[in-house]
């Protein structure tokens, strides 16, 4: 059993404190906002994670996960699980990271670990945190271990993932990577691969990379298909029966607070990543593309009325960070048209949110943006029975035309071009 400090408790910190506490650690979770410490102690939850607040309120109830506001003394060990945002020039905003490194400074003693879970761009530990943790006057590397272990786990299947996913841990020497892959071994069923912590930090990064360049070859492909008369779905379904071709879905834009921004870390560190450089900027291009193609199926946007559904950057999630959706509310109300929005997952963060067939009352077109499971069964004739004009537009190839044709409404699919 090891006391542990869980630095940050927002999407990535607080399933991994709770999934420690629930291994039989003590757990402090340690956060400069109030809100969140102090629904933690109530055990309760300030995010939607399937699985998570039952998890939070046994082990708060058991006693094994305190929340504070305050960074705890004489624990074994220091996770980093702070936010690593993106300043308006694209580079990483490395504040949090930093001065959680320095708030455990004076609290962490001889034989302690410390590791940075927060995707981060190369040689973060090597050239941000090692120099703060220099002022313990501590033995870097043998009396105080440091690792990064990036975390990799999907919204929506945290938990899950947590547990079965592989982990990579890049200690700054092999005594810090076999300490820390130690502590995992606890919560991890997954392999546990040891590596340097800037092997670890590239990893993390090429992982969604790797995922952003093939979106983006994805949506690239629905720009032409659309310039050429193809549909790129029917594209896709045909060359993916290839055995070594596995072409992504095509969509609105790439969102979320990791695959959206980490590829710009390597964009900042390095002149080579052309090609990461230019996906970043086609899918960044999309919910402008979503917006065009509104406005030339509805012949304008000023004083027009567009119902979207979905605002999320994924379906059946309440997170809008990043979400491309919100780009494309942004840009067609910047060119005049009125937006009613319907978000089962994100109504109270957002506010003004319409239920599923009031918010196409009196709309010229309806966006799917994100496939809700609550988007799946819609009663088309019920849906369109208000609208001014019978326009639905789908982003995501979720919904049925047949159903839509059915309704009366005509149905325009992102990627789909006419022949
Ligand atoms: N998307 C598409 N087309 C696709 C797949 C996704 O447009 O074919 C869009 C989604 O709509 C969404 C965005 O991409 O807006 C990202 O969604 P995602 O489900 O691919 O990934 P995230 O951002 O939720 O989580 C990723 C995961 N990384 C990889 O799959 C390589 C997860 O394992 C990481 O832990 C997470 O980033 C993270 O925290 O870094």
């Amino acid at each position: 059993m090891k006391s542990i400090c869980v630095i940050g408790i927002g999407y990535v910190g607080l399933p991994t404190a709770a999934m420690f506490a629930s291994k039989g650690h003590r757990v402090v979770g340690f956060d400069l906002n109030k809100k969140a410490v102090d629904a933690l102690n109530r055990g309760e939850i300030i995010i939607e994670e399937p699985g998570l607040a039952d998890l939070v309120k046994e082990v708060v109830a058991n006693g094994s996960l305190t929340a504070s506001t305050e960074c705890p003394d004489n624990c074994d060990v220091y996770i980093i699980a702070v936010p690593t945002p993106i300043n308006e020039d694209k580079t990483a905003d490395m504040r949090y990271v930093e001065s959680a490194t320095r708030s455990i400074v004076p609290h962490v003693r001889k034989g302690c670990i410390v590791i940075l879970e927060s995707t981060s761009p190369p040689r973060t530990v090597t050239d941000l945190m090692l120099p703060i943790l220099k002022e313990t006057g501590l033995e870097i590397g043998e009396e105080l271990l440091v690792a990064h272990s990036p975390e990799r786990i999907l919204p929506g299947r945290v938990l899950e993932e947590l547990r079965t996913n592989s982990r990579i841990v890049g200690g700054i020497n092999e005594k810090s990577a076999k300490a820390v892959k130690e502590i995992y071994e606890s919560i991890v069923e997954g392999e546990i691969f040891i590596t340097t912590s800037t092997t670890a930090e590239m990893c993390k990064l090429m992982e969604n990379t790797f995922r952003d360049v093939n979106i983006a070859l994805a949506n690239e492909l629905a720009k032409m298909a659309e310039e050429l008369g193809v549909n790129a779905w029917e594209v896709i379904k045909l060359a993916n029966q290839h055995p070594r071709v596995n072409i992504l879905s095509p969509g609105p834009g790439v969102g979320g607070h990791c695959i959206a921004l980490d590829p710009w870390f390597l964009v900042e560190k390095s002149k080579q990543a052309k090609l990461i450089h230019q996906a970043r900027l086609n899918n960044d291009g999309m919910p402008e593309f979503v917006k065009n193609k509104t406005d030339s199926i509805i012949g304008g946007l000023n004083g027009k009325t567009v119902a979207v559904y979905g605002a999320t950057y994924k379906p059946n999630i309440d997170d809008v960070r990043e979400s491309p959706i919100m780009h494309l509310i942004d840009m067609l109300e910047a060119d005049g048209a009125k937006v009613r929005l319907c978000e089962p997952h994100a109504a109270d963060k957002l506010g003004n949110c319409f239920d599923i067939y009031e918010a196409a009352n009196g709309a010229d077109i309806a966006v799917l943006g994100v496939n809700h499971d609550e988007f799946k069964d819609v009663d088309f004739n019920k849906l369109t029975d208000g609208m001014k004009a019978k326009n639905i537009l789908d982003t995501r190839n979720f919904w049925d035309e047949d159903k839509v044709t059915a309704a009366g409404a005509k149905y325009y699919l992102l990627g789909r071009g006419t022949e």
